[in-house]
């Protein structure tokens, strides 16, 4: 079956991309997963200026799932825009770039810089991390969404997917706001809050204290979100939380999904997405379908 798709105006040549944060390459150790066999590629979240991101320990594995705290480690603007150039510019497969930032001006900067480079198929904008330090979340709050949705809108003519938190009361009230305020896609969810204690130590594990949760535990809860806001707006949706096997993708597809990213199973299984990709291609193949966009939505209940 043919596994190409469109995800608004992006041509991918396959639904499956890494989620942000979870997936690096190096063509100096070129191993046998070259990221040209995916869909796209998503870079971890930049900021404006560079930072060391929170303080040990910042990753733990618990028995529901994996927890972090990193934080957005970040070379910057500039130290990003360098790697961009000399490192991502060489993939043939779209790269698209992940931006977080304090205040909407912030994210106006790094768009509108980061939105001119030609190795920008698009920008993720982050406005969920769970992690940084001054607790304000712009996915959590419908103000500060569409300001910050907003001025990356004025900033940039580059397709914007805003990444949206689940750690919400109303997802759809939310992505609603993303598309009024001008992004041209949703993706969801990130990672959801959580903790783990050593009762032996007598304190968190990780030290920041909270952090967010991943992996297969959250996989349900995503998929009812992301069902959710696909029949409540009309740009594309991509699905991510706890994505682990061609199953779950092939779940949020049918959910209405226009494409998956996949997190935590790459740490596990560097060939996960591999695995997907082609299991999706199996399951289609198997079910009699020509195309990868015949299955998007077919699970739905309002159509
Ligand atoms: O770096 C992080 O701590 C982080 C980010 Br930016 C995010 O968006 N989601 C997450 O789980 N961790």
């Amino acid at each position: 079956a043919d596994l190409r798709c469109q995800l608004g105006r992006l041509s991918l040549k396959n639904p499956v991309m890494p989620a942000s944060g979870c997936f690096d390459w190096y063509p100096e150790h070129d191993g046998p997963f070259h990221p040209d066999e995916l869909g796209a590629v998503v870079l971890k979240s930049t900021t404006l200026q560079p930072r060391d991101g929170n303080i040990p320990i910042r990753l733990a594995e618990t028995p529901s799932g994996m927890l972090n705290a990193i934080g957005i480690p970040s070379y910057g603007l500039e130290g990003f825009r360098t790697i961009l150039r000399e490192k991502w510019s060489r993939l043939k497969t779209p790269v698209i770039a992940s931006i977080s930032a304090f205040t909407p001006e912030e994210y106006a900067i790094l768009a509108r810089e980061l939105g001119k480079e030609p190795t920008v198929a698009a920008l993720e904008i982050n406005l969920s991390c769970p992690n940084l330090e001054h607790g304000v979340i712009p996915a959590q709050d419908p103000v500060l969404l569409r300001e910050c949705v907003e001025a990356v809108r004025e900033a940039t003519e580059a397709m914007i997917i805003a990444k949206l938190s689940p750690n919400v009361t109303d997802i759809v009230e939310m992505a609603s706001i993303s598309e009024s305020a001008g992004a041209d896609a949703i993706c969801l969810i990130n990672s959801i809050r959580g903790m783990e204690i050593d009762i032996w130590k007598k304190k968190p594990i990780l030290g920041r204290g909270t952090g967010g949760l991943s992996g297969p535990a959250i996989k349900p809860i995503a998929l009812a979100m992301v069902y959710e806001v696909c029949g409540a707006v009309k740009v594309p949706v991509i699905g991510v939380g706890g994505i682990s096997r061609a199953e779950d993708a092939i779940a949020f597809l049918l959910a209405g999904a226009s494409a998956v990213q996949v997190g935590t199973i790459s740490f596990r299984d560097p060939l996960a997405m591999r695995k997907i990709i082609t299991g999706i291609r199996e399951y289609l193949d198997s079910e009699g379908y020509t195309s990868v966009t015949d299955i998007i939505g077919l699970a739905r209940t309002d159509t």
